[in-house]
């Protein structure tokens, strides 16, 4: 066998050796997350021949109406993780309110993590045949274990974070996750039905290429965000000698996982209306915190314009916030222009 295969539980566990002090819980946490995101892309494969598989009556005998995959995917990642002992508590941007983990049988302590997660984010892309993801961030919890998980557990800025990673169902299948400290990314070997580690120690590359944003609303943008945005494009004096290209697929997990790949500052700035408090899309704890998390381990950096979204803390489950994540110095430039002209 060739020696240089490694699997991600092999890699999973060469970095659990580094603490003498850790049970294995973690671990295994990870691997449950990796298993779902097997399911889960098995089933992304098949999307599209949902209703010609259920006409041959292959599937959907009982004559059940297909499952949608964002909800299929909620429920897989529910139950692969209600019943291991290693989660106390869940949310999930499917559902309003947070789930606290009891386990089934009484001996069974209640987990000690806390486990947040996107199942499919951009799941409207489906439809097309485009990339989508599914994020997910690890907390410890705050209250006792034994106790019933609350909101305080859930409600943690990111900088708290234990673990934060994405799996991308794109042209290959990708897991990428980081503890905090370095960034390494997994390709699913579909044969094997095994994530091989393939991007080890990812860094932002420099100097940034893209950027990436629904530049649709740039009417919506605040005078800053829209200088910001010309600044990018080379349009201000003091624009990059190169200015950035453009690319945006409005799937986070794949503009992102490019921008991390090969250097470029994603941005989705909140929308103004007169009279109105400004609107932002992302949600702080399901999509940008954990990629937040990530950027900064891989050398990167994320803003909500003015602050460090690891700093951000979350007074609801569903908060969302503004976005500019990717390259350092383009989101701090990002914080200078929103700074200078609001
Ligand atoms: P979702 O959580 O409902 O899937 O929405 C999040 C998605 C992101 O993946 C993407 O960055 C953004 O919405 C695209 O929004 P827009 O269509 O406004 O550009
Ligand atoms: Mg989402």
């Amino acid at each position: 066998m060739d020696p240089k295969i490694v699997t991600i539980e092999q890699h999973i566990l060469e970095r659990e050796r580094l603490h003498p002090e850790a049970t294995g819980t973690f671990s295994n946490l990870l691997y449950d997350i990796a298993l779902a995101g097997k399911i889960i892309a098995r089933e992304i494969r098949r999307a599209g021949l949902g209703n010609i598989l259920g006409e041959m009556g292959v599937i959907n005998v009982q004559g059940e109406k297909q499952m949608k995959l964002d909800v299929f995917a909620n429920e897989v990642f529910i139950r692969m993780n209600s019943y291991t002992g290693r989660v106390g508590v869940m949310a999930t941007e499917e559902m309003e309110t947070l789930m606290n983990i009891v386990p089934e049988n009484p001996t069974m302590a209640q987990g000690k993590y806390v486990l947040i997660f996107d199942p499919i984010d951009g799941s409207s892309n489906i439809a097309s045949n485009v990339s989508v993801g599914t994020i997910f961030s690890i907390y410890r919890r705050k209250t006792p274990i034994g106790s019933p998980g609350t909101l305080e557990d859930c409600l943690q800025p990111g900088r708290d974070m234990a673990a934060a990673g994405y799996i991308i169902y794109g042209s290959s299948t990708m897991m990428v996750y980081t503890a905090g400290r370095t960034v390494h990314g997994f390709t699913l070997e579909p044969s094997l039905g095994e994530f091989l580690l393939s991007h080890p120690n990812i860094r932002i590359p420099e100097p940034p290429r893209y950027g990436s944003t629904n530049a649709a609303y740039a009417r919506c943008w605040s005078p800053g965000v829209q200088r910001y945005h010309r600044y990018l494009h080379g349009m201000e004096t003091e624009s990059p000698a190169v200015p950035l290209s453009s690319r945006y697929v409005g799937s986070l997990v794949a503009d992102f996982h490019r921008n991390l790949l090969q250097g470029g500052v994603f941005y989705y700035p909140a929308h103004h209306a007169p009279g109105q408090p400004p609107q932002a899309k992302l949600r702080l704890l399901y999509e940008a915190a954990p990629l937040g998390l990530i950027a900064a381990a891989a050398g990167g950096y994320a803003s909500d314009g003015t602050r460090d979204i690891l700093d951000v803390v979350p007074t609801e489950l569903h908060q969302r916030t503004a976005l500019f994540v990717g390259n350092r110095a383009m989101v701090e430039k990002a914080e200078a222009y929103i700074a200078r002209y609001g």
